[in-house]
């Protein structure tokens, strides 16, 4: 666009913009830097108690669950965008009690905490060992009043590994590095190290032999995160510790640490911050997503393509090519006429439509969306009340202000129009938000205003959290709209707190071996971030991957829980049989091997739902003390019965493997290895290595369609067993958790149901694998 008139006049424009923006923002001038001193006394209070500083206080609350809660200056657990409702009761019995030196400490069942003299707060398990040191904080305040910036710095074992963040293309393990806190659309395909992405959030999981630990920063501003791994002294020298540093622009210094296995702290962290959405059952198949169909006609095609080739296709997705003139909540009629009646044909044939929805109203009077949201005042102003404009798809557009409950109720409604279009889910883009005229920032100027339910404030706290008030718009207009479904969204950007309302996709992935590899990084990455429903563009979202590219990301794809091939509008197509009768022999495998798992799909998200834990785990999940699986980013475990080992490289026919402990059976040839080791597999173009647990207990779709257990031998001497769920439909319907355990018994394995009134033998109906 640079170097046409209108270039000029868009480059011309963001500097002006840049410059007012300046101008809004409260100027920084002379700044004082602050510590908290020493300590001044202290007032015990139900779950810890406030200690006071010369020049700060620190109020601590831990919860009967095991959570811990630490604020400075006063800062408390509320007002957060990230906590649902319900939060842990402070625990009864944990008070402020003396420490040694004149510190201070709370003890209670799962964690103590000490503060020192001097305000370095420690997180120990019970046994006394330390797994966080949190040094006195900084503050810098300006001379003359407003919020002050601060630094944290932390430490942590030697011996720990970072996690989380959001998504991040250099996970899962997080190399040492320094990761902005801001979402951001990267204009382009991303590839590993790109960052930040447009998913961020101060969520760290860390990982080491004394325990698992999460801490969550709840501040929303613009930060950034520097994290360095420590190192062991190997016998002479002393330990480094690792060490964390998070450097925030504002706001309040406030966090949330859960310390347990890796499952007890993710269920922790959904109970704080709420349940994932469970996706309706479709959602657990395969999708399909192009930006350019161009029309009804060519929709109709391509499925039909599906068809003939007998390749199961759950959703087709449309990108903003059907709205008319790039405007969300319209339909290009001309291309796209009739899209309810097409949405019924293809329902009938099992096949559902999604559709994208990006937030940018054109501003044009006469535009209806414009008209309805400024008689709603929806949209953000700056400092002196005029509408901020940005430039996005549909031209000069301004920004509907989701922080405020009016605008997430006025938005909320208008998916009446795309139920009334016959669309079932909903694809949230260019949410971080974007703009592509920039004001230094591909998104909004920092001094735009924002309702922040109440509270008033800028750009600079409301913009990470712009895409999760998108999706609670969404959701609850959704639920509104069409009380008795389960609303299906996913959204680009969003922060912690937003499984509440869906999951998320890995972005415009660059279609490169690497690309490959980052899309999984953000699957793990955001699975421990609390947000279990993920996954990438299969094969990429540009150019066009070579056919052992596309089958390597397609076979991934399969057992990741969104499942969806899409692509660019020039990019190469993504369709399986784009890529010859190989490739397309090969994908048609893993498609009915996704169907054949369904039920096993169903039952992750349901008890994601209830528990936490996310779909797709790092190798570690269950043996964190295991330091070899720590650093292991090259396969992932599928809720308790899978791994799976995808291949990442051109040519690869095998791929070596390492295993936690434990025997693993793999899956294609029913060899059983045990771990913990590395073993060598084969990984021919037909699939990837899958293993299944020893004893392990897989609902699965038997040929007539039932669903059937398909169990794996445990260990000779050994138990095992496994959680079902059946589908309960699209409603809201939970269905009952059945319990089975496997063992041998003589020669034979047998299968049990545990129920609340006693034991089911139901060895008869189950398919033994393994033996
Ligand atoms: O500026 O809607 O990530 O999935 O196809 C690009 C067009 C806008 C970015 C999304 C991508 C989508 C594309 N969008």
């Amino acid at each position: 666009m640079v170097g046409t008139a209108q270039g000029l006049r868009a480059v011309r424009a963001a500097w002006r913009r840049q410059r007012a923006d300046a101008a809004g923002l409260p100027r920084r001038g002379a700044e004082r830097a602050r510590v908290p001193g020493p300590v001044t006394g202290v007032e015990p209070g139900p779950g810890g108690g406030v200690v006071r500083f010369a020049r700060s206080e620190l109020r601590v609350c831990v919860t009967g669950g095991g959570a811990v809660f630490w604020g400075w200056d006063g800062a408390e657990p509320d007002p957060s965008y990230a906590l649902s409702g319900l939060r842990g009761e402070p625990d009864p019995r944990a008070f402020l009690e003396p420490d040694k030196d004149g510190g201070w400490r709370v003890v209670s069942e799962r964690v103590t905490v000490v503060v020192s003299r001097h305000g370095t707060v420690e997180v120990r398990t019970p046994g006394g060992v330390v797994l966080r040191r949190d040094l006195p904080p900084r503050w810098w305040e300006p001379a003359n009043g407003g919020g002050a910036r601060w630094v944290q710095r932390s430490e942590v074992a030697a011996d720990a590994r970072f996690f989380g963040l959001g998504g991040r293309a250099a996970g899962p393990r997080l190399p040492d590095g320094t990761y902005r806190l801001w979402n951001t659309d990267p204009g382009g395909s991303f590839k590993p190290g790109d960052d930040p992405l447009y998913l961020t959030m101060p969520v760290q999981m860390v990982v080491a032999d004394a325990g698992t630990h999460l801490v969550f920063h709840d501040n929303s501003w613009d930060g950034s995160v520097t994290l360095r791994e420590g190192e062991e002294g190997a016998g002479s020298g002393h330990d480094r510790p690792g060490t964390s540093e998070l450097r925030m622009d504002g706001g309040p210094l406030r966090c949330w640490v859960v310390v347990g296995t890796p499952s007890r702290v993710l269920q922790a962290w959904a109970s704080l911050t709420g349940a994932p959405a469970v996706p309706p059952s479709w959602a657990l198949g395969y999708q399909h997503a192009r930006w350019g169909f161009g029309s009804a006609a060519e929709v109709r095609r391509v499925v039909a393509g599906y068809r003939e080739r007998e390749l199961p296709l759950d959703a087709v997705h449309l990108d903003i090519d059907h709205y008319d003139a790039h405007q969300v909540f319209t339909v290009d009629r001309e291309h796209f006429p009739e899209l309810p009646k097409l949405a019924e044909e293809l329902r009938a044939q099992g096949t559902r439509l999604v559709s994208i929805v990006d937030p940018a109203v054109k501003a044009e009077p006469g535009n209806a969306l414009f008209d309805s949201g400024r008689a709603e005042d929806a949209f953000v102003r700056d400092a002196r009340r005029r509408l901020v404009r940005g430039v996005v798809w549909p031209g000069e557009s301004v920004y509907p202000d989701f922080t405020a409950p009016h605008v997430r109720a006025w938005w909320g409604r208008q998916y009446a129009e795309r139920l009334g279009q016959g669309f079932s889910g909903f694809w949230h883009d260019m949410n971080e938000p974007v703009s592509f005229v920039a004001f230094g920032d591909p998104s909004l100027p920092r001094s735009a205003r924002h309702a922040l339910d109440g509270r008033g404030g800028d750009h600079r706290e409301a913009h990470n959290v712009y895409g999760l008030c998108m999706a609670r718009a969404a959701y609850e207009g959704l639920c509104e709209l069409r009380p008795r479904e389960r609303p299906f969204l996913f959204s680009r950007s969003g922060w912690a707190g937003m499984q509440r309302y869906g999951g998320t996709w890995s972005g415009d992935v660059e279609t490169s071996w690497a690309g490959l590899r980052a899309s999984l990084a953000l699957v793990i990455g955001l699975g421990l971030c609390g947000v279990p429903y993920s996954g990438p563009d299969v094969g990429g979202f540009d150019g066009r991957p070579s056919a052992e590219l596309y089958l390597r990301w397609f076979q991934l794809g399969a057992w990741l829980p969104l499942f969806r091939t899409h692509s660019a509008m020039n990019a190469g197509r993504r369709e399986p049989w784009t890529y010859g009768d190989e490739v397309l022999g090969h994908a048609r495998a893993a498609l009915r091997e996704r169907r054949r798992l369904h039920p096993y799909f169903v039952t992750l998200s349901q008890l994601a739902h209830r528990t936490g834990a996310p779909y797709v785990r790092p190798l570690w999940w269950s043996a964190p003390e295991d330091r070899a699986l720590r650093d292991c980013d090259d396969a992932f475990l599928l809720g308790d019965a899978f791994l799976v080992a995808p291949v990442f490289e051109p040519g690869a026919d095998r791929r070596a493997v390492r295993l936690p402990r434990g025997l693993w059976y793999d899956t294609a040839t029913g060899q059983a290895y045990e771990g913990p080791g590395q073993v060598l597999l084969d990984a021919p173009a037909s699939r990837i290595p899958v293993l299944a647990r020893a004893g392990t207990v897989v609902p699965v779709l038997g040929d007539d369609g039932e669903v059937e257990l398909e169990v794996w031998a445990p260990m000779r001497g050994r138990t095992g067993g496994g959680l079902v769920v059946r589908d309960p439909g699209d409603g809201w319907e939970r269905g009952e958790v059945e319990r089975y355990v496997t063992r041998w018994k003589n020669d034979r394995v047998v299968v049990v149901r545990e129920t609340a009134t006693g034991i089911v033998d139901v060895t008869g109906t189950v398919r033994v694998r393994g033996v």
